[in-house]
């Protein structure tokens, strides 16, 4: 969680005005002195005093010395961070920002250290600042773009760029305050858009409240540009926290809010009406007293909504939520255990949410629909007794004839906001909106193949505000089969089903027989093994040819040093070693011959350790962090035949977490160290080439790291949709008002978590070779490249997509971009549109900083020759 709390501020310091004397160039000269030599002996919290106080006194002196006052800043401070001194930290920054208040490098830093104690909020500031200051300055670069997208999620510009939900709001509100609400409360205001429309439709008063510093600040910018300063009252609060006549002088006739996410109750709009109609509207209009002017009475924009379901089948969905195969890098999985993802409806533990969200008509592969969307919820905005009522509601029961023939995989879920009597808004999968639909996975670990004449029962209730939908059993031939109970972790266990092939067309009938007679009857033994891996962590463990490429090439590896030590002889296989081994070898592992250190650094939950250790003669480390996550390894080490000292935990080991790189012990090398390189959302991982670096100089010889290389392919896109998630398109003012430039501050040229094999958009090029990344040759790599590529169609280049070919060996690759991948792509939005015609050369100038990478295109006015790489800079 971020934390949302405001950071304490230190108090200020009077600065007196510094006067010329003997004295005092005499104390600033031995000052100056002591600093250099504490910081000789890395004294640097002493370093640090002399420094201030010599810059207090002589501010001649900054230029001098501000090279190494921020030295000497950056040491204090990362000591002061490991000994938790965070207080002081940010005591020392706000000194050095008296001093050097435009000092980019400073204000980045501080930054770094705001966002890691999770002051988001605080810390974006501070990179957007850098950033201003020193446009091109790669390290704020990145790091503002990385926490671009929370605070100021990419759905703003999505939905400030739907015209047609725009309207209809602004239509409602405009209605609403002719027919006589003249004060009105804008809840979550976000850009001020909706607070805008209703003083615009001429009321007298308008509130807005957002609880998101950057948003709230973003607000007050597009008010003020909007002529609307004071006119409009901003309060940077959640409307819960709001009172009358604190926060506003009297209770207002019309509230308008868009708190509705996908899954509609998950910004707490629930909660927050049942607030606002209790401490901030007038009442309601009466059925016993309609005579009241509606400027004495309180309604709400949108009147109410009404909830759909649809059970679906999905690959897509199951593959990111169950695991689907038994057997991975030829290791069995049925000693895992029930290994489920964060997502899960029925369950009681906290760390779970009860939907996801997914565009139904995006996702890869499709969807098959298994019934009839359903009508889950009709609720009433403008009925606090029924908003009150919603959470301690029976839970309601449907059955649910299945029109469609699969497996269930999800109940996806979507509404209709009717914003008053006439005008609604659908989010619904087959709408053309730019709403996401709630995904409820089915989480049971069995297959349940449903067909057409079975009865689907679903449990809908309310919950912590939280709208939950739970497929409970299934109907057939007059007998009731329940599905859910397989679920929660402190409910006895039952017999695991039969697992394996998700296929239904594999004898379905028997399948599911067998898979629910299982259910419900037997108790459990002993306690379950239950444990929760990430979506993108699930994905991983289903994805069969990830891990047999890396069986392959750990194996290649392993037979080609074997070969080497055969010929080498014995004791010189291990380049540095000095010494003979005395490491365990005792209990079942054969000692044999010297084992082969394996190191696998993957970020979260791994198998290629325990693969690894699975060839024998290897001694493999794992990174795996969670001891649920070791225990499911353990599990399945034992089940797989992998003796226990074969496998072990390496930061149970290494004392420093953040020295992760370093041998195996004193006189050892690695064999092999595998980096995990790309991340999910489809960008390279931090640090990537350091860390390879380091890995290099860690393995003995003829050792290697995986990936030995990486290859970043793009192509070019005309996708519109891409540039609606980027920045408010078009010259027009949104509504009348004057927002794109002030949100477009925020806009993120590149795109993360994209699924190219769906995303709208039009090919305008074959894919091409952007950049190798050689993690076995880090010097080689260059930071700058021209690429030349040839346009197959006419139209205007918004996008270069971009994905990774992994090389493990010469052999041996996996590309980010395949269906089975937990990968997703990441693109690079152009900053203008390229018109080309076909045939036409671009060439685009390619980047990487860091490890973020950035892309100019232009039109290539001489005919080129091969169409890929022409000319490489190297630096
Ligand atoms: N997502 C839509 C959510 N707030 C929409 O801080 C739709 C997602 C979405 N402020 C793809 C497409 C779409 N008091 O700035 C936020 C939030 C603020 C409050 C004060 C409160 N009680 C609240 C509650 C929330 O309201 C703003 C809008 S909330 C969500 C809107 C295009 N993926």
């Amino acid at each position: 969680m971020p934390n949302t709390s405001t950071r304490p501020k230190r108090g200020r310091r009077n600065r007196r005005v510094p006067r010329e004397d003997p004295a005092r160039n005499e104390l600033v000269s031995r000052s100056l002195e002591s600093a250099q030599q504490c910081l000789f002996n890395q004294d640097y919290g002493t370093a640090f005093v002399h420094y201030l106080l010599v810059l207090n006194l002589a501010p001649v002196l900054k230029d001098f010395a501000s090279e190494s006052f921020r030295f000497t800043l950056f040491k204090w401070a990362d000591e002061l961070d490991s000994l938790g001194r965070i207080q002081d930290l940010f005591d020392c920054y706000e000194q050095a920002l008296e001093l050097f208040p435009t000092d980019e490098v400073i204000i980045n830093s501080m930054g770094e250290h705001l966002f890691r104690m999770g002051f988001r909020d605080e810390a974006a500031g501070h990179f957007h600042k850098a950033l201003k200051l020193k446009p091109d300055y790669p390290e704020a670069k990145e790091n503002f773009y990385r926490v671009a997208n929370w605070l100021v999620e990419r759905w703003h510009f999505l939905m400030l760029n739907d015209r047609r939900r725009n309207h209809k709001y602004q239509q409602a509100i405009q209605k609403a305050v002719e027919g006589g609400c003249n004060t009105v409360l804008d809840i979550g205001t976000g850009t001020g858009i909706l607070g805008m429309c209703a003083k615009k439709a001429g009321a007298a008063e308008v509130y807005a409240c957002e609880l998101s510093k950057t948003m709230y600040e973003l607000a007050c910018e597009v008010v003020t540009a909007n002529g609307m300063n004071g006119r409009i009252k901003i309060l940077h609060m959640k409307s819960l926290e709001m009172e009358v006549p604190k926060d506003i002088p009297k209770r207002v006739s019309l509230v308008v809010t868009e708190t509705v996410d996908a899954g509609l109750f998950g910004e707490g709009i629930i909660e927050s009406l049942i607030h606002a109609w209790n401490h901030l509207l007038l009442p309601p209009q009466s059925t016993q007293d309609p005579s009241r002017p509606p400027s004495q009475a309180g309604r709400v924009i949108p009147a109410g909504a009404t909830v759909f379901g649809m059970a679906v089948q999905c690959l897509e969905i199951r593959r990111h939520h169950r695991l689907c195969v038994s057997e991975i890098g030829g290791l069995a999985t049925a000693a895992a255990g029930e290994l489920h993802s964060p997502v899960s409806c029925s369950s009681e533990d906290d760390s779970t949410e009860p939907y996801t969200t997914e565009r139904l008509s995006r996702l890869p592969g499709g969807y098959t629909p298994l019934t009839e969307p359903f009508n889950a919820l009709d609720i009433d905005f403008n009925n606090v007794q029924e908003l009150e009522g919603l959470c301690s509601r029976e839970v309601s029961r449907v059955r649910l004839p299945v029109t469609g023939e699969g497996l269930l995989d999800a109940l996806a879920v979507w509404f209709q906001l009717h914003l008053d009597q006439q005008s609604s808004l659908s989010t619904g999968p087959k709408e053309d909106t730019c709403w996401e639909q709630a995904i409820y996975p089915v989480q049971t670990p069995h297959n349940f193949p449903l067909r057409p004449g079975d009865e689907l029962i679903v449990e809908i209730s309310c919950r912590d505000a939280y709208l939950r939908l739970c497929s409970v059993a299934v109907a057939r031939d007059g007998r009731e089969f329940r599905l859910d109970d397989c679920l929660d972790p402190d409910k006895p266990r039952n017999n695991p089903g039969p697992s394996g092939n998700p296929n239904p067309s594999l004898n379905a009938e028997a399948e599911l027989c067998s898979a629910l007679a299982c259910l419900g009857t037997e108790q459990s033994s002993g306690p379950r093994d239950y444990t929760m891996l990430e979506c993108a962590e699930m994905a991983l463990l289903n994805n069969q040819p990830y891990h047999d490429s890396f069986r392959r090439a750990l194996a290649k590896l392993i037979t080609n040093l074997k070969d080497a030590r055969s010929v080498q002889g014995p004791s010189q296989g291990q380049g540095l070693e000095v010494m003979p081994l005395t490491d365990p070898p005792s209990g079942p592992m054969d000692p044999g011959p010297d084992p082969f250190y394996v190191l696998d650094v993957s970020e979260g939950f791994s198998v290629l350790s325990l693969m690894a250790a699975s060839q024998g003669q290897v001694k493999a480390y794992s990174s795996v962090e969670k001891t649920q996550h070791q225990a499911v390894l353990r599990r399945l080490a034992r089940a797989n035949g992998v003796p226990e000292e074969a496998l072990e935990f390496w930061l149970n080991q290494v004392e420093d977490e953040q020295a992760v790189l370093q041998r195996p012990s004193r006189e050892k090398l690695w064999s092999a160290i595998i980096l995990d390189c790309v991340e999910t959302c489809g960008l390279v991982r931090q640090k990537l080439m350091e860390k390879a670096t380091l890995a290099r100089c860690l393995l003995e010889d003829g050792g290697q790291i995986f990936p030995e290389r990486i290859v970043l392919y793009g192509m070019l896109v005309e996708s519109d949709t891409l540039l609606l998630e980027s920045a408010v398109q078009g010259q027009e003012p949104t509504l009348g008002f004057n927002i794109a430039p002030f949100i477009n501050q925020f806009t993120v040229p590149v795109h993360v978590f994209l699924d190219l094999s769906t995303l709208q958009c039009r090919h305008l090029s074959d894919s091409v070779e952007l950049f190798i990344l050689d993690l076995m040759n880090t010097n080689a790599n260059y930071t700058n490249r021209d690429v030349k590529v040839q346009a197959s169609a006419s139209g205007r280049v918004t996008a270069v997509p971009f994905w990774y070919q992994i090389h493990l060996n010469e052999e041996i690759s996996l590309s980010t971009f395949n269906q089975d991948s937990h990968w997703k792509q990441a693109a690079v939005v152009l900053h203008q549109p390229l018109a080309v015609r076909e045939g036409d050369w671009v060439r685009l100038a390619v980047t990487l900083q860091k490890s973020s990478i950035s892309i100019s295109a232009s039109i290539e006015e001489e005919a080129g020759e091969t169409g890929t790489v022409d000319s490489v800079r190297v630096r």
